[in-house]
């Protein structure tokens, strides 16, 4: 029996649980400029609103969890990093993912933090593990765990599960259990590579097999390059989830990939009645016609 754990982040009184048993639970990816030209633009100018809006927006299209990255070159990232976290936290009550490698930017987020929060993220490298795990031993948050290292990004199932069993074993010596470490096995640019996406779901089966413990990733990353991207990364989306895909980092406001996900757990037993199909339907609906009107 493959094991399923749980992972609980809060945000004030707030929860949301992670599991496989439940439906897919949405990270919203847009709060960030390096993905992002238009937001890199306003950060640099101290401009907020679109941090506002996209918070707003993600969490009205169905975001559970948001991702927030404030990796401005040549900005003050500890400052930054507080002052798009407070904005969100303003408009909006869900769980944050926070989205840095500078370690006092992720300290000085975790301290204003009220809850549990997902730290994005920890790698199989020494001086990550050395600074990440701590943290979130001190703080209580869970972690994602990308499969990569010193070597850079394994180019094989076997070899990120092997990444993925060290970032768990090192967890463990802080005390910090499984269902709080998230793993995300990386998925890189079909077009680069024919082979990025069956590695990477076949990572997904190795890890739930072997540990039960939820899956992140950046779905959009494997269409990088390509026309079409939305519908490469629906249906990856939907592949990704029955491999075991449990969080995805993505946009919920597209709605090949929301629609995808909704499926998908419609398909695999998770949405009852299909309440949440037909509900996100009508809503749709609804939508559309408060534009046309
Ligand atoms: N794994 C983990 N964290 C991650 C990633 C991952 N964080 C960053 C990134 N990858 C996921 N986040 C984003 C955020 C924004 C965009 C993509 C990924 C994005 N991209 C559009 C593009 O590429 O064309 C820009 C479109 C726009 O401007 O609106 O928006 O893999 N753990």
């Amino acid at each position: 029996m493959v094991a399923d754990l749980t992972t609980s982040l809060t945000y004030k009184d707030k929860t949301v649980e992670i599991s496989r048993s439940r439906p897919t639970t949405i990270i919203g990816e847009r709060i960030n400029p390096t993905g992002r030209k238009k937001v890199l633009e306003a950060l640099q100018k101290g401009e907020f609103d679109i941090v506002r809006k996209d918070a707003l927006d993600q969490v009205a299209a169905g975001a559970h969890v948001l991702d927030v990255n404030a990796g401005v070159p040549g900005a003050d990232e500890p400052e930054l990093l507080e002052k798009v976290m407070r904005t969100v936290m303003d408009v909006v009550d869900v769980p944050l993912s926070i989205d840095t490698a500078n370690p006092e930017a992720l300290r000085r987020a975790l301290e204003i933090y009220p809850g549990k929060a997902l730290i994005n993220s920890v790698n199989g490298e020494e001086r990550s593990l050395n600074t990440v795990l701590p943290l979130a031993k001190e703080f209580g948050a869970a972690v994602i765990g990308l499969c990569m290292d010193d070597q850079g990004i394994p180019d094989t199932a076997e070899k990120r599960l092997a990444v993925a069993a060290r970032i768990i074993e090192r967890a463990g010596r802080y005390d910090i259990g499984p269902e709080d470490i998230i793993i995300d096995p990386l998925a890189l640019a079909l077009g680069a590579d024919s082979n990025a996406g069956i590695i990477a779901l076949r990572t997904i089966e190795l890890v739930v097999q072997q540990f039960g413990c939820n899956i992140s990733m950046g779905a959009s990353n494997i269409s990088y390059g390509l026309p079409d991207r939305k519908y490469v990364n629906s249906a990856f989306m939907a592949m990704a989830i029955y491999a075991g895909l449990s969080c995805p980092i993505t946009n919920p406001l597209v709605t090949e990939i929301q629609t995808a996900i909704l499926a998908a757990d419609l398909a695999l037993g998770r949405d009852d009645y299909a309440m949440r199909w037909i509900k996100a339907y009508r809503k749709r609906q609804k939508d559309a016609e408060a534009n046309q009107g």
